[in-house]
This record gives C-alpha cells, sequence and structure tokens, in this order.
C-alpha cells in the first residue's frame, strides 16, 4: 500500500467526539538540540547499544553506563522544549482526558513544556532506583561521571552493598504493567469515539512502542506520521506527513 503523503494543509479537524493518542519518539525533541538514537549522529554511534541500554551492559560495566546517562542528563538539562512539545500540551489542554500523550523520550522535555496526561514507556533520565531493592524510584539530577557508582543508602542500612541504576526500560527488560494498561485502557475509551492515533519523530524501530499504530487501526483509529524521514513501519500507517515535528505538529490539528 502507497501510503499517501497528507499535506499538511489538510490538518486533523477535532470535535466533541475525538480523542487523540500521541506516540513521540527522539525526532520530536530533535528540534531542541538532543540527539536522536538512530539518525546520523545517532546517539548509540558511540556507545554499542547493548553495553549500555540493556541489563547485561550494567552488569559488565557500570560506570560506562552511568557515564552514559549522567552525559544526557546534563545535556538535557540545558535543552528547551520546542514548538512541538508545546503543540501537544495545548492539545491536551483543548482535549482533556480525551488524550493521551505515550513517549519513548527519556529527556523530561514534554514534562517541561507543561504535558501532564503523559506515560514516559521507556522511563525518565532524572529518575533513579536501586538495582535490588523496591524502593520507588526518586528523583536524582546528579550526575556520575568519573566511574563513581552510586549506592543505595536503604540496602546499605541492612548492610547489602547495592548500585543505584537508571530508573530506564533497557533492551529486554518489560514495559511497567500499570503503563501498557493505562495505553490499553485510553484506547479502549476511543475505539467508542473517532479515534485518532499520531506518530510523531520515531523511527518505528523498537518494540512495543512500534506496533501502537497496528493496535490503533484494530481499534478503528486513523493513523498519522509525523517524520522527518519514512520510518520502519511508515506503510502501517494512513497517512504519512513528512517533515519536521516542530513545525507540523501546530498545525496539524484544526
Ligand atoms: C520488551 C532506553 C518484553 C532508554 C530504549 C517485539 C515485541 C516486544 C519486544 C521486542 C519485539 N521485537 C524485539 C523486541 C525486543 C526489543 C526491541 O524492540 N528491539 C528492537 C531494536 C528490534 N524491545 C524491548 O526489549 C523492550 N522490552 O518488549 O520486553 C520482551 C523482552 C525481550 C524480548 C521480547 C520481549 C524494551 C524497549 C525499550 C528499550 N529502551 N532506550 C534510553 O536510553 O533512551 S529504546 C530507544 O529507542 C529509546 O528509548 C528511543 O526512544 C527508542 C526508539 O527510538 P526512536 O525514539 O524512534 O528514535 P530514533 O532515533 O530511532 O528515530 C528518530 C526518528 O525521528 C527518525 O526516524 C528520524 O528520521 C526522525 N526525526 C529526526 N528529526 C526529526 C524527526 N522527525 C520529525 N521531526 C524532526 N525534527
Amino acid at each position: 500500500m502507497n501510503t499517501p503523503k497528507t499535506p499538511v494543509e489538510k490538518p486533523i479537524a477535532i470535535d466533541a467526539n475525538t480523542w487523540v493518542l500521541v506516540l513521540t519518539g527522539a525526532g520530536v525533541s530533535a528540534e531542541s538540540g538532543i540527539p536522536t538514537f538512530r539518525g546520523s549522529n545517532g546517539l548509540w554511534e558511540n556507545y554499542p547499544v547493548e553495553y549500555v541500554a540493556s541489563p547485561e551492559g550494567f552488569m559488565r560495566d557500570p560506570a560506562l553506563v552511568w557515564r552514559f546517562y549522567s552525559e544526557r542528563r546534563a545535556f538535557a538539562k540545558t535543552c528547551s522544549p520546542n514548538p512541538g512539545h508545546y503543540a501537544l500540551k495545548d492539545l491536551e489542554e483543548r482535549l482533556g482526558d480525551r488524550f493521551l500523550l505515550v513517549t519513548q523520550n527519556v529527556d523530561g522535555l514534554h514534562r517541561k513544556a507543561g504535558s501532564k496526561r503523559i506515560v514516559e514507556l521507556h522511563g525518565n533520565l532524572f529518575t533513579t532506583r536501586c538495582s535490588q531493592c523496591d524502593r520507588i524510584p526518586f528523583e536524582d539530577e546528579d550526575e556520575y561521571m568519573g566511574g563513581t557508582l552510586p549506592a543505595c543508602a536503604l540496602c546499605a542500612k541492612t548492610g547489602k552493598k547495592s548500585l543505584l541504576r537508571p530508573h530506564i526500560v533497557w533492551f529486554g527488560e518489560m514495559l511497567a504493567p500499570e503503563n501498557l494498561s493505562r495505553i490499553q485502557a485510553f484506547m479502549a475509551q476511543a475505539a467508542g469515539n473517532r479515534f485518532v492515533f499520531v506518530a510523531a519523530g520515531t523511527s518505528g524501530v523498537v518494540y512495543p512502542a512500534a506496533g501502537l499504530v497496528i493496535s490503533a487501526r484494530k481499534l478503528g483509529g486513523e493513523t498519522f506520521l509525523v517524520n522527518a524521514e519514512p520510518a520502519e513501519n511508515t506503510e502501517v500507517f494512513e497517512h504519512f506527513i513528512q517533515g519536521p515535528s516542530g513545525q507540523i505538529l501546530p498545525r496539524l490539528f484544526s
């Protein structure tokens, strides 16, 4: 099927019966200066992904993993949301509980832009948890660059030495069930109404996020991809709007 390229001139009409689910990826933060994963100067090029975004990698070299995430933490702090982030915050204010934002991004820029109805599917750069005990993940802006390895103070009280880790979903790790059920519940409600699914700034490579468009279509959703270039799963979308999300998203909804 040749996915038509929908010119932005035909914005998506929003009415009282419209429910919108938006999935974002690293491309939405690109215009804020944050490098994407698989683009030309992608993040992974300097670090093999299995070394820095997997539990095996953390076991093998926790200092490298903490350096990778600390560098991103330090840089993300200096970045600001772009018009694409604000457009999604505005849409949320218009639609209320008929809107849900699901992001694969861990940079915190959607929250910085004011988004509240948000599911951070792959975690958040500024949250840390213990790799052993089930203490609640906590806000943490510290950087662990020079090989320091943060240890869990609660475990230490019981004489255990446990490393802290980024509260990030690594490859091979399950996504938080509560996040997945929140998305499924929203889709089920949207299915009974006019359901619009928009994916923006994502290469459609990583699952289960890349599979959301299939679920949306099965539930009768109208599906749109907003991306700088064709994605791995472009063919699944009914509409493909090619271009920078920071310019397209502010004009996508009428
Ligand atoms: C799991 C860590 C159960 C956080 C990340 C089928 C079903 C389920 C799982 C799998 C499956 N097949 C394979 C798997 C395993 C794996 C997977 O999907 N592997 C892939 C590589 C094949 N999935 C998992 O392991 C997931 N866990 O399902 O558990 C399980 C376990 C084992 C086996 C089976 C099942 C966990 C996935 C989470 C992994 N963690 N990162 C971090 O460090 O950030 S994923 C990583 O990729 C990031 O989180 C990132 O968000 C994500 C997706 O990348 P994108 O956001 O799409 O970014 P990318 O650079 O790729 O693309 C950017 C796009 O933007 C480009 O297309 C570019 O053209 C465009 N762009 C650029 N600028 C702009 C723009 N677009 C618009 N405007 C612009 N200005």
